[in-house]
């Protein structure tokens, strides 16, 4: 018997390793009443494909904006015990644990959605004329459960798996993925969104919303914009096929 080799194909598309199926989710802001259906579609499509390793990504931004990020946190560290999700960080989570530190940013936290955040926590709606912002974030870490400040705490930038890369935000262009740093995967946006380089995987991404998910040639962006648009995407891959509903 001959064994003929085959020629050397260009990879046309970006692959998982076969038996994955994964599911990702970007930019949940607080919107626990979206998550909670997402994850019943996502629990129907394990058991209707029975996948042999199901994978869950999510895409950080869980907190802010959206009316209630104490559920939408609850819920997560309720799905971290099945053992098969990963965590994104989110420059969200990583500017509330800066706040954390710094209470000179409070202002800037309010900014960007930080009251919703406070008041799904059971406090009222900051007063600065009345609160010392130092105040009112010792309440917050007061008011938090343990297991929130720690699941803040402990975020992965990146996850790879095949030929796809999944990120917050993106990665700066001309730098090799494992030399990114820390700011660019979790805030980067117009030096990554104008790119058309092959960033060496194909980058699943959240954090500038879009009105549909945007697939393009070196990667997807799965940001709805939740918070204001009631649409929370998911996206399944398995093998080279991406769906997004
Ligand atoms: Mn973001």
């Amino acid at each position: 018997m001959t064994f003929v080799a085959r020629p050397h194909l260009p990879v046309q598309k970006p692959q998982l390793p076969a038996g994955v199926r994964i599911y990702a989710i970007s930019d949940i802001h607080g919107c626990a009443h979206l998550l909670e259906p997402m994850l019943r579609v996502i629990d129907a499509d394990v058991a209707h494909n029975r996948p042999l390793y199901a994978i869950e990504v999510f895409m950080g931004d869980y907190i802010d904006r959206g009316p209630d990020t104490r559920a939408t946190l609850d819920i997560l560290i309720e799905r971290s015990h099945r053992g098969n999700a990963v965590f994104l960080k989110g420059n969200h989570e990583a500017f509330l644990v800066k706040v954390f530190e710094d209470p000179s940013l409070f202002e800037n936290w309010l900014g960007v959605g930080g009251a919703q955040t406070l008041m799904s926590y059971g406090l009222a709606p900051p007063d600065l004329t009345r609160d010392e912002p130092a105040t009112i974030l010792r309440d917050l870490i007061r008011v938090m459960p343990t297991e929130h400040l720690e699941f803040l705490d402990n975020l992965r930038l990146s996850y790879t798996c095949g030929d796809f890369f999944f990120v917050h935000a993106g990665v700066r262009p001309g730098v090799p993925l494992a030399e990114q740093t820390e700011h660019d995967l979790l805030w980067i946006r117009d030096e990554f969104l104008r790119s058309d380089e092959r960033f060496g995987k194909y980058i699943v991404h959240g954090h500038t919303p879009v009105r549909s998910a945007e697939f393009l040639a070196n990667r997807v962006n799965i940001d709805t914009g939740a918070y204001a648009t009631g649409n929370l995407t998911l996206m399944s891959i398995q093998g080279s096929r991406m769906l997004a509903v």
